[in-house]
């Protein structure tokens, strides 16, 4: 098939993800963050995007500011929300991209000092508030986009009803208005943990890294997420798509996924699609048994509070965070490359936490392969005796393989997911190649595939570029399965076209060419959010008749280059390929 064997494996991957980066480590540890969408749109209440969807001319806009008196604003009521939810940071919009400051500006007037009857600081209210309960306080801010000022410049979204694009002089933006105010941020409010940058879309490469140079040489210390550029590799750490999840192995730097909690940023009265407390622990346990963050947002209202639907859900997520806070912070994501069918898992030095999803629990018992060490004990974290679970260890000598079977309580220990905590004998020592867990289902991930080119694009004859993914995995139970395409769909999008050739499946000498169709949908998958649904499409069987070592190769136009120039502008993919999903056919 003309696989060539360039690119990287996921094993090394994980190997450079496990590179610690000392200034990193504090975020990392905290894993769960809140953030606060908080501005002068909270009084029209249709989300922070209103002035440009509506156009508001920057004097109209302005007028907002007249009529902001957020008095019930209580910092302190902030943060100890934030702390019962176990979130250990704060990122707050300091300005978001309708250039109003929420702090108290000397390099712009138009801020919520000097420009609101409120005429208090918000931000330092909260620096204090954070400083005495032991939070984090990080700032967001929107470097490029900015509807106020007469010559930001984006590549897409510009007030162009105020001011004429061909009339802009992005420096004067810059030098004027974003460096000067990242210097009082980072300047006057003690400690910041991380600034939160955000759609750089034409920024250039030298404006990124003058900015990146700009925030070292105040707070060196402070870290900067990846969207402050579109260019690959910058900033300490990967901000995914809003509400994106990534595929175990696809980060080889740190990474977080950023959340609303419905579907919205900040405040509005229109969208009540909220996630519920179960489905957010699922999301969380996700995320950080893939060794991400999660940051998790609120949009205050504009007299000052936060949402009582938005409270009370945190509430309920940090009831679980407290019973289970030494399976969260400070833990390393799975070492298995391997989604896994029943939930989550965790680890820390001598201990290894199942996270369970309640409507899984396999009552027959759980199956894990790949821990290489003596288990000494298993229990139930929510289980205040913890009570000792019955296990059994064994080993395969011919599969090299090391399978533990737990027995779990009849019923779930605590609510939406139970954690079995595993204390092991000795340095952890995981089994960390592409293996089948025990168990029916086993999914193949695109980041755990050597992607290779195939054919480069024809733009004559209209043929794309056609990537290679190839697996070498271990199958554990020989036998047919199903294969199932695992995609990501946005929601606006019509099926048809997609996927514009077949795609080629091999493995074996058995050879599968499916257009894939829209045949069900994954409500299921903890992984995917709006604007994305998951779908799944049938694509034949192979049969592998010895368990063991195996390749599998996919062939589609819809594998990305292993090595972009660019990140990713999220939301931008009308389908994304994800993985391939085995399902034993006979059980
Ligand atoms: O701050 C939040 C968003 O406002 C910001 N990122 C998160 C953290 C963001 N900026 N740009 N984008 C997200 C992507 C832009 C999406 C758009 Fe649209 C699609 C702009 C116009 C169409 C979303 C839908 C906003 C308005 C309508």
């Amino acid at each position: 098939m003309g696989i060539s064997k360039a690119g990287s494996t996921g094993q090394e991957e994980q190997n450079r993800t496990a590179e610690r980066d000392p200034r990193t480590a504090w975020w990392t540890a905290a894993r769960f963050g809140m953030f606060i969408h908080w501005g002068l749109y909270a009084l029209p209440a249709q989300g922070e995007w209103i002035m440009y969807a509506q156009k508001t001319p920057v004097r109209e806009y302005e007028k907002l500011a007249q009529r902001f008196n957020p008095t019930e604003f209580d910092a302190k009521a902030w943060v100890a929300l934030a702390k019962e939810a176990g979130m250990r940071y704060i990122v707050i919009t300091a300005k978001h991209h309708d250039g109003f400051a929420m702090y108290g500006s000397k390099a712009d007037p138009f801020n919520i000092v000097d420009a609101t009857p409120f005429g208090r600081d918000p931000l330092k209210e909260l620096a204090e508030a954070c400083a005495e309960a032991g939070i984090v306080l990080c700032f967001y801010y929107s470097h490029v986009i900015d509807w106020h000022h007469p010559h930001a410049l984006h590549k897409e979204h510009n007030n162009t009803w105020d001011y004429k694009l061909e009339e802009k002089r992005f420096a004067e933006y810059f030098e004027g208005k974003a460096k000067p105010q990242l210097k009082e941020l980072l300047t006057e409010y003690g400690r910041v943990g991380l600034l939160w940058f955000d759609t750089a879309g034409g920024l250039s490469e030298e404006d990124s890294k003058d900015i990146v140079r700009h925030v070292r040489s105040l707070q060196p210390d402070c870290l900067i997420n990846s969207r402050v550029s579109h260019f690959m590799g910058m900033g300490d750490f990967v901000s995914k798509g809003d509400n994106e999840i990534g595929m175990s192995g696809e980060d080889t730097r740190p990474w977080e996924t950023p959340m609303t909690l419905n579907q919205s940023w900040g405040y509005t009265t229109k969208d009540q699609v909220w996630k519920t407390a179960d489905s957010l622990i699922k999301k969380l346990v996700n995320v950080i048994g893939k060794g991400g963050n999660l940051l998790l947002n609120v949009g205050p209202t504009p007299q000052g509070t936060i949402p009582e639907l938005s409270a009370e859900r945190l509430r309920e997520v940090g009831e679980w965070t407290g019973r289970n806070a030494e399976a969260v912070y400070g833990t390393d994501g799975s070492p298995f490359p391997v989604e896994l069918e029943w939930g989550a898992l965790t680890t820390l030095p001598g201990r290894v936490y199942l996270h369970v999803h309640n409507d899984k629990w396999p009552a027959n018992g759980l199956r894990l392969g790949g821990i290489r060490n003596r288990v000494l004990r298993a229990y139930c974290l929510a289980d205040q005796s913890r009570t000792e679970l019955e296990f059994e260890q064994a080993y395969d000598e011919e599969l090299e393989l090391h399978t533990l079977e737990i027995r779990l309580p009849d019923e779930p220990a605590d609510q939406y997911v139970s954690v079995v905590a595993l204390e092991l004998e000795g340095e952890n020592d995981f089994d960390r190649t592409l293996t089948q867990m025990p168990g029916g289902v086993f999914q193949l991930e695109v980041p755990h595939a050597k992607i290779s080119l195939v054919r480069e694009a024809d733009e004559e004859a209209g043929i794309p570029v056609i990537r290679g993914a190839e697996w070498t995995f271990k199958l554990v139970k020989p036998g047919t399965y199903e294969l199932l395409l695992v995609s990501f769909k946005r929601h606006d999008q019509a099926w048809n076209g997609l996927y514009p050739e077949p795609i080629l499946l091999e493995s074996a000498g058995q050879v599968i060419a499916v257009d894939p169709r829209e045949d069900l949908a994954d409500s299921d998958s903890p992984s995917c959010q709006h604007p994305y649904t998951a779908v799944l499409s049938r694509m034949g069987q192979f049969t592998w008749d010895q368990a063991g070592v195996h390749t599998l190769t996919l062939l589609s136009s819809r594998l990305k280059d292993p090595a972009p120039k660019f990140t990713e502008i999220w939301h931008a993919d009308a389908v994304k390929l994800r993985a391939l999903r085995l399902v034993r056919v006979d059980g």
